[in-house]
């Protein structure tokens, strides 16, 4: 039996996995061991687009191909492996933009409804940012009231997914050359459902055969989901839901409380998630769940729907998606509510060894097995209580001998908006970006760095994203975070302030100490990504560094990636200027042209790359590199040594 302890450097998940051998529970971790990932559908070289194939194009072994024979190996159709690599790899573009796209548009038409004040649960709560998006918008406020205005941008929001001309309105936020080089390259988005069905039509057998070409919608897809789907979706949230600001909160499997009804929420969407932090206040189902035997109700999260009610309500993080899981192996989770996205179809099996319902609830996604509760989006409310009941019902089934709860959980600080990072630095009354930018101009912080993505069994749970994150703190770079990625470093107490002084560079602890926040930012969910581009933006615009975002000392990464949507937000990234480096695997190996044109040829367009890189050590060094390099640019460059991460600061970290 493989050692649980070489599987996650997290205490907690070693535990539950521990646990999930001795009851006899499969998880991911396992089933990961016992797969060998097909290594030519991983390098990107088959291709399964009609039924004259699938075709395979490895190229061989050990050996370099010639010229010739690498014009020979094609499909039967005569695609080339650059033509296949580059289709596939547009597809996982055009699939993550869908996925971040289609929250989006649920957020929209739910916006619209509480605009309208038709039956909605939901209202207009951050004014400021509604009249922010519709000047944006390019909506005239004047003799508007508040509900005339939020229905003008509501539906100019929904417009976005299909209107019939123009480019997306948000595009427009982005620094003045950056919309010039878009413009130049021809790949500006026009409406978001419109990129997605071009990368599929483009996509199919026998359409686009320029891989070069291809890569030009791939961009505007991506660029759909950054600065359109996902910028919506964050945005229309704020303004329904609040915009998020400072909050504590607390991270890992050890939330799970022992005493309490335990309803855990996972996926996407945070509307219903709302609604259950509101449900698991109400007097009467407290009273209820007393009446089962429990203490109270405890609501906690996994994945994304966690991170949007830690970021507006301090609500408790449960594990990132390979704990997903393992929040069951507990045995003492009630009920887990899913939506959409990085659900597991195992949940239901890991459930049938306790007592745990997994509930369903939207209309777009039924998992076999589980309870479906099909919530209505303008009005989740009842939904809500209904679900809440459902989990208070399961708690005189929990079997006390089952249970095991993981003692560990660490404290957090979250809630950095773009809009907070403003107030924080420059203060309430004159919120500016101008002292990120002067201490990043000083060299006290060298540079930003945003560490975002999944997790996946193929490397260790959690490690790669702490070492690389610990790394560049250590030298100085000020890191954002979200997804999953995020309650990785929050578990390791990387997001408290106190942790500055122990884990930050000199320069990094100086400033975090004197604002009081942590080295280590955590900036929501995955669509939340568009808060980092708005934060990117605003560095640009405060002036210093440069007139485009491909011009600040900045990186972004994916350490532990697994899903399209990172491909999506990595290609947005990319596509804005952002050099963008991505662990375990790399999807287009099988052809070199292709990769080369990504690590270096998209570089020359758009002025951000992509690199592939497993190695934390190495990743953070790329990075460091490529900050180092625009700070010389920029005129910037006093010396700087890099500080490795040893042992003994390791040590010291977890001793905290
Ligand atoms: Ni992002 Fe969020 Fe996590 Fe990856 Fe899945 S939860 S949208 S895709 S696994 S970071
Ligand atoms: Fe093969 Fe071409 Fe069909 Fe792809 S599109 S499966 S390469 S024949």
């Amino acid at each position: 039996m493989a050692n649980n302890a070489d599987r996650s450097i997290d205490i907690a998940t070693i535990q539950m996995l521990d646990k999930a051998a001795a009851d006899g529970v499969s998880t991911a971790f396992e089933r990961s061991a016992a797969m060998r990932p097909c290594p030519i559908g991983g390098e990107g070289s088959c291709c399964k687009l009609c039924s004259m194939g699938p075709c395979r194009l490895p190229a061989p072994k050990n050996r370099k191909e010639t010229a010739e024979e690498k014009d020979n190996r094609r499909g039967i159709c005569g695609a080339t492996i650059e033509t296949i690599a580059a289709r596939n790899f547009v597809r996982m573009i055009a699939a993550g933009a869908s996925a971040h796209s289609d929250h989006g548009r649920t957020v929209a038409e739910a916006f619209l409804k509480a605009a309208k004040g038709e039956g909605s649960d939901f209202s207009i709560v951050d004014e400021q940012k509604l009249l922010q998006v519709a000047l944006d918008f390019g909506i005239d406020p004047t003799d508007k009231s508040t509900q005339e205005l939020a229905i003008a941008v509501g539906e100019a929001a929904l417009d976005e997914w299909g209107k019939r001309e123009g480019h997306l309105r948000f595009l427009s936020r982005a620094p003045l050359k950056r919309q010039q080089i878009w413009k130049e390259l021809n790949c500006e988005p026009r409406a978001i459902d419109r990129e997605v069905v071009e990368c599929l039509h483009r996509t199919h057998m026998g359409v686009d055969l320029d891989f070069e070409h291809l890569f030009q919608q791939g961009a505007r897809a991506a660029l759909a989901d950054g600065w359109g789907g996902s910028m919506l979706a964050t945005e229309l949230q704020d303004i329904m839901l609040g915009t998020p600001v400072p909050v504590r909160g607390r991270v890992n499997l050890g939330v799970i409380d022992e005493k309490q009804v335990n309803i855990m929420v996972h996926g996407h969407e945070p509307l219903l998630p709302e609604m259950l932090v509101v449900a698991s206040r109400d007097p009467e189902l407290l009273a209820y769940a007393k009446s089962k035997g429990a203490e109270g109700i405890n609501l906690a999260g996994i994945c994304c729907s966690a991170n949007e009610i830690l970021m507006r309500h301090g609500i408790s993080l449960a594990g990132n998606m390979l704990q997903q899981e393992l929040a069951v192996v507990s045995g003492a989770v009630e009920a887990m509510v899913v939506d959409v996205q990085c659900i597991m179809q195992s949940l239901p099996k890991v459930a049938e060894c306790y007592h745990t319902q997994i509930i369903s609830t939207s209309d777009k996604a039924k998992v076999p097995g589980a309870l479906h509760i099909e919530v209505d989006d303008a009005a989740p409310l009842s939904a809500a209580k209904k679900i809440v009941r459902v989990a208070i019902d399961k708690f005189p089934e929990r079997a006390s001998g089952k249970v095991n709860i993981p003692e560990h959980s660490m404290d957090l600080v979250a809630g950095f908006s773009h809009e907070t990072i403003n107030y924080l630095l420059g203060g309430l009354f004159r919120a500016s970006y101008k002292p990120l930018n002067d201490n990043i101009i000083n060299g006290r912080i060298r540079g930003v760095a945003g560490v975002v993505g999944c997790t996946n069994p193929r490397v260790k749970h959690d490690s790669v994203h702490t070492t690389l994150v610990k790394e560049l703190i250590a030298n100085d770079v000020l890191v954002i975070q979200t997804g999953c990625a995020a309650m990785s470093c929050a578990k390791l107490g990387l997001m408290t302030p106190e942790s500055a002084s122990t884990t930050a560079g000199p320069g990094l602890a100086e400033v975090c100490e004197t604002v009081g926040i942590p080295p280590v930012l955590h900036m929501g969910s995955c669509v939340d990504n568009s808060r980092i581009l708005m934060a990117a933006t605003a560095m640009v615009k405060e002036g210093g560094l440069g007139d485009d975002l491909s011009d600040l000392p900045v990186a972004g990464a994916a350490p532990e990636w697994m899903s399209e949507k990172a491909i999506s937000i990595g290609h947005y990234f990319v596509a804005s200027g952002v050099y963008t480096v991505f662990g375990v695997t790399w999807p287009t190996l099988g052809s070199e042209e292709v990769t080369e044109w990504l690590f270096n040829g998209m570089g020359e367009l758009y002025g951000g790359r992509w690199a592939f890189e497993p190695d934390p050590h190495k990743m953070a060094k790329l990075m460091i590199d490529h900050i180092d390099g625009k700070r010389k640019a920029l005129g910037l460059d006093k010396a700087q040594e890099r500080v490795l991460y040893d042992m003994d600061m390791r040590r010291e970290l977890e001793a905290v």
